[in-house]
């Protein structure tokens, strides 16, 4: 089986601004600068052969590339429950049509339609029982964040490797949009 995830790759220089962002709230776990990224579909443990299949999907999907500029920080989950440090991206319409040409070319090979509405965001950090001041106060500090216009040329399926210091991610092919 195979754990596979698709993905917008950002620039050095974004993932060195996001990494600028980091600390300050006890009890996060600093997503590595390498490890950034924008999550289109989470795609789970699938078999080797659906895996085969997922890829052919992928390479057939037609976007335009498009610029995406980064907004914003926030939080998934509240008080104890905190789970989440994110930033956040500019809304236009071209993230969100990739989103959906990616999602309808994984449905057409026999995957689940993902039912939850698609939140992009980058993660910076995963909490565990960070006190709610600290995080109010990250969130307030770098409310003005921004970064970008970034150039997006490709889209990613990554292999995620689980394990005790954090999952390592494998690019196993990008996939041009056009333009
Ligand atoms: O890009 P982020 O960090 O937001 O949290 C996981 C990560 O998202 C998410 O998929 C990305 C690559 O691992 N992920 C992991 N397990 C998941 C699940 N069961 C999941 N998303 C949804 N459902």
């Amino acid at each position: 089986m195979l754990r596979l995830f698709v993905a917008l790759d950002l620039t050095e220089e974004i993932r060195q601004r996001l990494a600028g962002l980091a600390g300050g709230v006890p009890g996060a776990r600093w997503t590595e600068p390498e490890n950034l990224h924008l999550t289109l579909r989470f795609i789970g443990e699938v078999p080797e052969d659906q895996a085969m299949d997922i890829d052919a999907a992928l390479a057939e999907v037609r976007a335009p590339a498009f610029a995406l500029t980064l907004d914003g920080v926030g939080v998934f989950g509240s008080g104890r429950r905190a789970r989440i440090l994110w930033a956040g991206v500019e809304r236009g319409a071209a993230l969100a049509h990739l989103q959906a040409k990616v999602e309808s070319a994984l449905v057409r090979c026999g995957l689940p339609a993902e039912e939850r509405k698609f939140s992009p965001h980058i993660t910076l950090a995963r909490l565990k029982d960070a006190p709610a001041d600290r995080i109010g106060r990250f969130l307030s500090d770098r409310a003005l964040f921004r970064a970008g216009p970034m150039p997006v040329g490709h889209i990613t399926l990554y292999r995620s490797h689980p394990g005790n210091g954090g999952a390592v991610y494998e690019p196993l092919r990008e996939y041009p949009l056009d333009g």
